[in-house]
């Protein structure tokens, strides 16, 4: 009875000597984590670790309405005054180079192995292979009008050229079809963003620019870069928040209003908020909000108006016409 009463005791010894052992590692990382902690409230670490990850996020809501700066924002201050300035050129690129490089390759271009070299080159020749390179256009998501229309231009181009080896056909074609998307995306008219703000600003009214396209595009950052340019060019920009259709368009608005208020504070502006958001929530009408906007830009001296609309396919006309 006494050694079985012994030998108990001892299984309970060494059972509690392994149930221990866990907590008394589970004690250590407590502890380990109670001291990172406690340094992160005095400070150590608020240099590397953003704020909002040490803030309850309640608190910087609070903090953000009182304040036009997220406080979950620290500044770059490297980011200001680099882009103060004109536009660059819109010269294209000679990549004669590279195209020559990759015309032995496959891709679209290789659709042209088929064209014989040493030949003038005749509509019958041409034709077939048109018709593929719209349908790849076509299975890229190009609109059909503008494949057809691109197509068309690189067969007038093409016609009564000749051409010496094979590999020289899909040089000539690729040169072509660069030549007449270039010919088909340059403006018509002088693209200059600072000149024209200057402009509409002497003739008393805010310069708009509606940033549409399909989803995910980027359209919204986009808007956010071109704010913070237009920023650093000293034109203040009010943002029309016209997206009222996806959830959190609105709030990823009003985030980068408060980073570029935080790069761009009123203190180095004359005491004037460079960027302001125009916002009337969701399900609303985008053109009345827009219109709105404008408006109110006229009337509390905005040099911009930057539109921000949601989603759309560019070939869907009663959508892309509404915006
Ligand atoms: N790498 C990279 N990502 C980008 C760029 N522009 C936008 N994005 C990312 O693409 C995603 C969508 O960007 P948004 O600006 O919200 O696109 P959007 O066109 O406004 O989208 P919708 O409002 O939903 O139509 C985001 O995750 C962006 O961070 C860019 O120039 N480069
Ligand atoms: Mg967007």
């Amino acid at each position: 009875m006494k050694k079985q009463f012994a030998r108990t005791l001892k299984n309970l010894q060494i059972r509690n000597e392994v149930l221990r052992k866990p907590l008394r590692l589970k004690r250590q990382r407590v502890q380990s984590l109670l001291k990172r902690a406690k340094k992160i409230v005095c400070g150590t670490y608020q240099d590397v670790i953003p704020r909002a990850s040490i803030t309850h996020p309640g608190m910087i809501r609070e903090q953000e309405l009182s304040h036009p700066c997220a406080p979950d924002f620290l500044p770059d201050q490297s980011q200001i005054g680099t882009l103060s300035g004109n536009l660059r050129g819109m010269d294209v690129q000679n990549e004669k180079e590279s195209n020559d490089k990759k015309s032995s390759g496959g891709g679209v271009f290789s659709m042209f192995r088929g064209l014989v070299g040493g030949k003038t080159l005749s509509e019958a020749d041409i034709e077939p292979v048109l018709e593929k390179l719209k349908d790849h256009l076509i299975g890229k998501n190009v609109a059909s009008e503008i494949a057809t229309k691109l197509c068309q231009s690189v067969g007038k181009k093409l016609e009564g050229k000749v051409v010496g080896t094979f590999e020289g056909v899909s040089t000539t074609v690729r040169n072509t079809l660069t030549e007449s998307l270039v010919q088909l995306l340059t403006p018509k008219r002088r693209l200059d963003v600072l000149r024209d703000v200057v402009e509409a600003k002497t003739s008393g009214r805010p310069y708009t620019m509606a940033f549409c396209g399909v989803n995910g595009v980027g359209k919204s950052t986009n808007l956010a870069k071109i704010s913070f340019w237009l920023i650093e060019n000293n034109f203040r920009v009010l943002i029309a928040a016209c997206d009222t259709f996806r959830a959190g368009a609105v709030e990823q608005l009003r985030t980068h209003m408060h980073h570029l208020n935080a790069l761009h504070p009123p203190e180095n502006h004359k005491g004037r908020t460079m960027v302001q958001l125009y916002e009337q929530g969701y399900g609303k009408d985008a053109a009345e909000i827009a219109r709105h906007a404008i408006e109110f830009a006229r009337k509390n001296d905005f040099d911009v108006v930057l539109i921000d609309t949601a989603g759309r396919m560019q070939d869907n006309e009663p959508l892309m016409r509404a915006c």
